[in-house]
């Protein structure tokens, strides 16, 4: 059997019961056989594969808290620290109810290569709780996060462990999570990203994993001899990730159709309105169903199936395997060219392959949403260096970073004759620095 597989069935019989755990590591180990099988003896000498699917530590705690009826409310926490070869952990915080060991180390696995094609030095760590925000008052937020960080703040810190947002997390747990880690240990230093622009934060962070979506994908189409102008877009969620990538594709020429959240989607055939998706999702907190009851022509449709409205690009920005074979293969039968990944694997393994299968342009989701994390490195460079840069500034280096990505994905891709394979390029890509830096580290 080959070390890849092999390491795929231990990993399968050591992680029982953690479907979303396996599927990404089988992704890696996938992509990465033809560099194992070249080099196979090296490699099972310092059990690479062994050393890198196991977590350098998993933190596991309780979130107890008190709810606006006086109740007491218990809710687990976890913070995954997956791998410190290049960087300090890194990664983010993830409040959702389906959120368990699973998800968290399939995101921290994936983490690591992200990280690794940013270019930047950071490790791949993630975290969160099976909180969750919705319908929640901003007491009872702020009392979880409190909570939450009163235990986190033990493991965390500027050059040890650098949380930000995911899922459920944007500036108000940030900024109440914040709070209380400076209350408990008397720092002021740059231990979570994401910050607010007052007190640490970068600008162009709220925007950089969407932006850096797009232009990543600005590339990709570019390089095929296309360009966006004039295509029709769908952007599935409705979060922090969608809607900077709507506004950036827009800014390009691109038309958005159609957006969801977990009730349902909503299609405006005249384009999405993106100041009223932002006042019902960041001021009101509310459902994207609220926009077709605002905005003339809209429609709103309950449940799945956002991928039966023909589109030219689909870029799924909302959570892990959201867009199954059946869905991608009605994409593909109305004409999708393009995938880009804004969320993390939101692709369905038998979906990827059939992409690939077909000649549709992808991106995975640790290339294409890299620019978020990129970003929260760069606030950390400020952070350090006690100075803030312009928007232009870290757009333009957001920019440049994301041409890199592009550039190192196509590049390892080709390098072992898998021409336009970016699932393969990028974890080959981010896997030969990490091997790198382990390898020259010692056995640690
Ligand atoms: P948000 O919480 O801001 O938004 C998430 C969006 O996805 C919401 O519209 C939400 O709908 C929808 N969604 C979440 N879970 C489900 C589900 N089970 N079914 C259908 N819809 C769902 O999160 P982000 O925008 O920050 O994150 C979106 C994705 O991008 C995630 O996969 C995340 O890991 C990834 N990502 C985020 C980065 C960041 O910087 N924030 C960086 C890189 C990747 P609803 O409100 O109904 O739950
Ligand atoms: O999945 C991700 O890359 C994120 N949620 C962002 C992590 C970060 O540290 O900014």
């Amino acid at each position: 059997m080959s070390y890849t597989s092999e390491i795929y069935e231990r990993v399968v019989a050591q992680n029982p019961g953690e479907p979303e755990f396996h599927q990404a590591v089988k992704e890696v180990l996938d992509s990465l056989k033809v560099v194992i099988d070249a080099n196979e003896e090296e490699y099972r000498k310092d059990s690479i594969l062994e050393r890198l699917v196991e977590p350098e530590r998993i933190i596991s705690f309780k979130v107890p808290w008190v709810d606006d009826q006086g109740k007491v409310q218990v809710n687990k926490g976890y913070r995954v620290q997956f791998n410190s070869a290049i960087g300090p952990y890194k990664g983010g915080l993830r409040f959702h109810p389906s959120v368990n060991q699973s998800i968290l180390k399939f995101l921290g696995f994936e983490q690591i290569f992200k990280n690794s094609l940013t270019g930047l030095p950071i490790g791949g760590g993630k975290g969160g709780s099976n909180f969750d925000p919705k319908g929640k008052s901003d007491r009872e937020v702020m009392a979880f996060c409190q909570s939450f960080m009163t235990e986190l703040h033990k493991y965390i810190g500027a050059d040890e462990d650098v949380p930000a947002g995911d899922i459920g997390v944007g500036g108000r747990e940030i900024g109440y999570m914040y709070g209380q880690y400076k209350r408990l240990t008397g720092l002021y230093e740059g231990v979570l990203t994401g910050k607010g622009l007052t007190w640490g934060g970068s600008l162009v962070r709220t925007q950089a994993t969407g932006y850096g979506l797009v232009y990543i994908l600005n590339e990709m189409v570019t390089a095929a001899g296309d360009s966006l102008e004039g295509k029709t877009v769908i952007v599935t969620g409705s979060g922090n990730v969608a809607i900077y990538a709507v506004e950036k594709v827009t800014q390009l020429g691109a038309k958005v159709v159609a957006m969801c959240d977990s009730n349902g989607y909503i299609h405006d055939p005249n384009g999405i309105k993106l100041d009223v998706v932002k006042d019902i999702k960041e001021v009101r907190r509310g459902r994207i169903k609220e926009y077709a009851d605002e905005v003339e022509g809209a429609t709103f449709t309950e449940g799945k199936g956002i991928w039966n409205i023909p589109c030219d690009i689909y870029l799924p920005c909302a959570t892990q395997n959201e867009l199954d074979l059946d869905g991608v293969k009605t994409l593909a039968a109305n004409g999708c060219k393009v995938i880009a990944e804004g969320a993390n694997m939101p692709t369905t393994r038998e979906a990827t392959d059939y992409i690939l299968e077909n000649g549709i342009l992808f991106m995975p989701g640790k290339a294409a949403n890299a620019g978020g994390v990129a970003t929260s490195a760069l606030e950390m460079t400020q952070n350090s260096m006690r100075l803030s840069w312009s928007a232009e500034e870290v757009d333009e280096k957001l920019h440049g970073i994301m041409k890199d990505i592009y550039a190192k994905v196509s590049s390892a891709a080709a390098r072992y004759g898998m021409e336009g394979n970016f699932v393969a390029g990028a974890n080959i890509a981010g896997f030969e620095k990490v091997v790198a830096a382990m390898k020259a580290q010692g056995v640690v």
